[in-house]
């Protein structure tokens, strides 16, 4: 029978290095230790946090955009595997389905699925082929579809019967060959992996299109989606019913979507909008947006709806070259979310934004100051011992590193 996840016990292997300890009056001491997972990886760009090895201890995939293999790192030792060979060019996204025990009542469950986004050009964009790769560890692993400059995927429960759908969010509409300044319509896509068919979820959005977060928006046990690109933060919400678990129609499933903020605003409309998206939640329960802004740009902001119904930005810091790591989550434990950015040029940069008054008053705190020059950075509990930990991946400095949550939790 599987051990229950979050009640295993084990003692963390390997050197760890203090890196910060910052204890300002009346806020909680965020206080982290780094862990190098791997520091030789040409062209670390982003990894995905899960158990492929069913131990109870969540591995971290690691997606590098020079590199024709896709790595896994075991936790805790971090002994490398590789995932998927010949993958050429290189992968850029992955996503990952990891059943509850729930859905296969209370058997044990068949491992987990796995898409990978790979035949990324970075140097030539118009041959992005966009080949969706599918693994459910037993069989071969196959390309089921091809979504042109495919970028970011997530599974999310679309239908809300208990099985996931992937949704994939190309980075631009196809053949255009600067997906990273489009200004055309860019797609967002539905799929039953490792079924080819595609649903197109809504062709609405303009221009690139960076970001993609899950979240069920209005808690009604379907999950909706929120993008972010040139066109702002956008929210998309499925309407009707697929019939049947697991097996529905998804062609059946309507669509509605809408702007919640346009994001940066700017003349260069490719200075607009926001390149990435998270939602936050404070201690009072109520839900934040996080952003960076815009694409590959340098701002990060946070809103909060006004009485109107207004989402009010606040730039909380404009100091990044590129930000691009980033992750929302509460790593005090006092029940309000705190914002991860990493900065990805240079020597890089990963930091911490904490807001203890539920108002405006997000101060930065330094995690990790030169080591790590973030493309990605995700939380997710990797020690065993109920705080969150923080995973982030780097391009120019080659690495991969674990930050274990060392804050004291009430
Ligand atoms: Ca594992
Ligand atoms: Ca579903
Ligand atoms: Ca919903
Ligand atoms: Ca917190």
């Amino acid at each position: 029978m599987r051990s229950v996840k979050n009640k295993y016990v084990y003692w963390m292997v390997g050197v760890f290095t203090v890196l910060t300890a910052s204890a300002c009056s009346g806020d909680p001491g965020f206080r982290f230790e780094a862990e190098t997972i791997a520091s030789d990886i040409e062209g670390a760009y982003l990894t995905k946090i899960a158990d492929l090895n069913d131990d109870g201890r969540p591995d971290v995939i690691l997606l590098s955009v020079r590199s024709s293999e896709v790595l896994w790192f075991e936790n805790p030792t971090w002994t490398r595997h590789v995932l998927a060979a010949d993958i050429t060019p290189a992968s850029v996204g992955a996503a990952v389905d990891e059943q509850d025990d729930a859905h296969f009542d209370g058997a044990r469950r068949d491992g987990v699925k796995i898409v990978l986004l790979t035949g990324f050009h970075r140097d030539d964009y118009a041959q992005n082929i966009g080949a969706l790769v599918f693994s459910d560890g037993a069989s071969p692993v196959t390309v089921f579809a091809h979504e042109p400059a495919a970028h970011r995927a997530a599974f999310a429960d679309i239908d809300g019967d208990g099985a996931r759908e992937l949704v994939v969010a190309p980075i631009a509409g196809p053949g255009d060959d600067a997906p990273i300044a489009s200004l055309v319509a860019t797609p967002l896509v539905l799929y039953r992996p490792p079924q080819p068919a595609r649903h197109v979820i809504t062709d609405a959005l303009k221009g690139t299109v960076h970001g993609l977060s899950i979240i069920d928006w209005d808690g009604d046990g379907r999950d909706d989606i929120l993008t972010a690109g040139f066109g702002g933060v956008w929210l998309h919400q499925s309407i009707g019913k697929t019939g049947g678990k697991a097996s529905g129609d998804l062609s059946k499933l309507e669509w509605r979507s809408e702007q919640l903020t346009k994001g940066r605003r700017d003349d260069d409309p490719r200075q607009r909008g926001a390149g990435d998206i998270k939602t936050g939640m404070r201690a009072d329960g109520t839900r934040f947006l996080a952003t960076i802004e815009s694409v590959h740009g340098g701002d990060v902001a946070v809103y909060e709806i006004s009485p109107q119904g207004v989402w009010r930005r606040q730039v909380i810091d404009q100091d990044y070259r590129l930000a691009h790591g980033f992750a929302v989550a509460d790593f005090n434990g006092d029940g309000g979310d705190e914002i991860i950015v990493g900065e990805s040029r240079g020597a890089g940069g990963v930091f911490l934004y904490s807001s203890s008054g539920g108002g405006k008053d997000w101060r930065r705190i330094t995690i990790d100051k030169d080591g790590m020059a973030a493309g990605g950075c995700e939380a997710a509990d990797m020690t065993g011992d109920g705080r969150v930990d923080l995973v982030c991946a780097g391009f120019p400095t080659r690495n991969a590193k674990l930050y274990v949550n060392m804050t004291e939790v009430d």
